[in-house]
């Protein structure tokens, strides 16, 4: 009996951590976003300061996450800060499970985003497609307002000053939706060494990125992110009971 006990406790206690292997982001609202200058680094030093901080630890680097909503948008920086290669592959990918279902397949609610170092160019994925070669992603065109942009980022970076790769993305909540949880990855490649860095932490490399089921999560703290929506319902609710009370006029009135 005791042995069965203690079975219990043990996999209860091996279901808790393996429920929390990853720690979940909290993105908070931001009332400077809409200041960004999307060049894809640090343009000064004040930037990104209104944003959550995340900072992830790997062997041989450490990457900062700073993230925020404001409006119609999910703003995402990510700071790789200790790669002093400055590599043309160089890139970063930043991906959104929009219903949180957290799929072993990608479907139609998983979304992408990527961006390459010093490049020009941002490409929108999701799942749904039947190519395991880009792990059921497929390329869409991109979303309005949507902006993805690399470059190297130095004098201006609050962490450091030595030049190195950095990736902003402006991703609109119309193709995301407003959840208080998304499941949320991302993955930072440095050509130079080959290595790919990602939340969560030290994931299998796949094709493209690791399946959803594997991501971890970025939520709401506050709701303000779902909530946003609420004074357009209490809008309609209002357009609504006005119509009701005048039909009931109308009717008593020809009563
Ligand atoms: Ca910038
Ligand atoms: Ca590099």
């Amino acid at each position: 009996m005791l042995k069965f006990q203690a079975a219990c406790i043990l996999g209860l206690l091996f279901g808790v951590a393996s429920a929390y292997a990853f720690e979940p982001i909290p993105i908070t609202i931001s009332n400077a976003m809409d200041k960004i200058i999307f060049d894809g680094r640090w343009t000064h030093q004040t930037e990104w300061k209104a944003s959550s901080l995340n900072t992830y630890f790997y062997n041989d680097t450490q990457i900062i996450l700073r993230s925020a909503h404001q409006d119609n948008f999910v703003y995402i920086f990510l700071d790789p800060i200790y790669d002093n290669t400055l590599d043309k592959l160089d890139h970063a990918i930043v991906c959104f499970d929009t219903s949180n279902n957290k799929s072993d397949r990608a479907d139609l609610g998983d979304y992408c985003f990527v961006t390459y170092l010093e490049g020009n160019d941002a490409f929108t994925y999701q799942g749904g497609s039947d190519s395991d070669e880009t792990n059921f992603f497929v390329k869409k065109s991109n979303p309005k307002g949507f902006v993805a942009k690399g470059a190297i980022s130095d004098t201006n970076d609050r962490y450091t000053s030595v030049p190195h790769p950095s990736y902003e993305f402006r991703i609109p909540t119309d193709l995301i939706g407003r959840q208080s949880v998304y499941g949320f990855y991302f993955l930072v490649y440095d050509d130079g060494t080959k290595k790919t860095y990602t939340y969560p932490q030290n994931l299998d490399s796949e094709n493209f990125v690791s399946s959803p089921d594997k991501w971890g999560e970025m939520y709401s703290p506050d709701k303000s992110l779902p909530e946003f929506g609420v004074p357009m319902l209490l809008l309609v609710f209002s357009i609504i009971s006005v119509i009701i009370l005048r039909m009931k006029n109308r009717i008593f009135s020809q009563s």
